[in-house]
């Protein structure tokens, strides 16, 4: 069972929704504390613990975000845990987008989209974060991979999208930093989208995530 996290002292501008967010049936594969944000009066930013692989809101409209590298062919970290929950025809919906140039499919700050195939969400946007100590600007990288991807779901009619911690694994992003790039980022760019979900897999970064939603998303 989900732990329901109270409401009261974290939700953000718009019409309350209540004591208390209840982390539904929806939400039933991720598990873990989530908190609620309200962006606009019809998009939500959900702020929760757990794994990505496991999320998926509706099936048809959602999508999981893979911070990926530029090969776009799999990896350690998110990126290996998603090709192995989604299954061999990932690689190779993968393999088929084409190289931009010699052994790079999806620059840094650039997404893809595929389908989700295993997966309980109905699709993959793949983006690829900066690396955070030889990007000559991380921040606007960082950035353009938020941007990119929230573009790339609209353009797919998708409604629900959930991201990872971009670059805060193996990239090396300091998680405050990061966060402030991810949580005004979703904010500028996710009109047309119900909910922005980040879903995060350590504790650290849950805190860190949860404390700079409040910090600019609450009066
Ligand atoms: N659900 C949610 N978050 C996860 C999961 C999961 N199942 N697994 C890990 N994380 P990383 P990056 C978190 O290293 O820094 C890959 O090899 C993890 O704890 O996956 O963008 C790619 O192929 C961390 O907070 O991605 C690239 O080569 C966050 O996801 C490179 O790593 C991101 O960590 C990309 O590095």
């Amino acid at each position: 069972a989900l732990k329901l996290t109270p409401l009261s002292s974290a939700i953000g501008g718009g019409a309350p929704r209540g004591n208390y967010f209840a982390t539904d049936k929806r939400m039933a594969g991720v598990s873990g504390d989530a908190v609620q944000f309200s962006l606009s009066p019809t998009t939500s930013l959900v702020v929760q613990k757990g794994d990505i692989t496991k999320w998926s809101i509706d099936g048809a409209s959602d999508a999981i975000v893979n911070p990926a590298n530029e090969r776009m062919l799999g990896g350690g970290g998110a990126d290996g845990a998603i090709h192995r929950a989604a299954g061999p025809m990932l690689l190779e919906a993968c393999y088929k987008a084409p190289e931009v140039r010699p052994g790079v499919r999806c620059p840094t700050g650039d997404a893809k989209i595929t389908p989700g195939f295993e997966l309980p969400a109905s699709h993959v946007i793949h983006t690829v974060g900066p690396i955070y100590y030889s990007d000559a600007n991380p921040q606007e990288s960082l950035r353009n991979s938020y941007r990119n991807s929230l573009t790339l779901a609209k353009e797919n009619d998708i409604k629900y999208i959930a991201f990872p911690a971009i670059s805060c694994g193996v990239y090396g992003y300091p998680y405050d930093e990061a966060a402030g790039v991810a949580i005004s980022t979703v904010k500028e760019f996710s009109d047309g989208l119900k909910e922005v979900h980040f879903v995060l897999f350590s504790e650290d970064i849950y805190s860190v995530w949860l404390q700079k939603a409040k910090d600019l998303l609450q009066k």
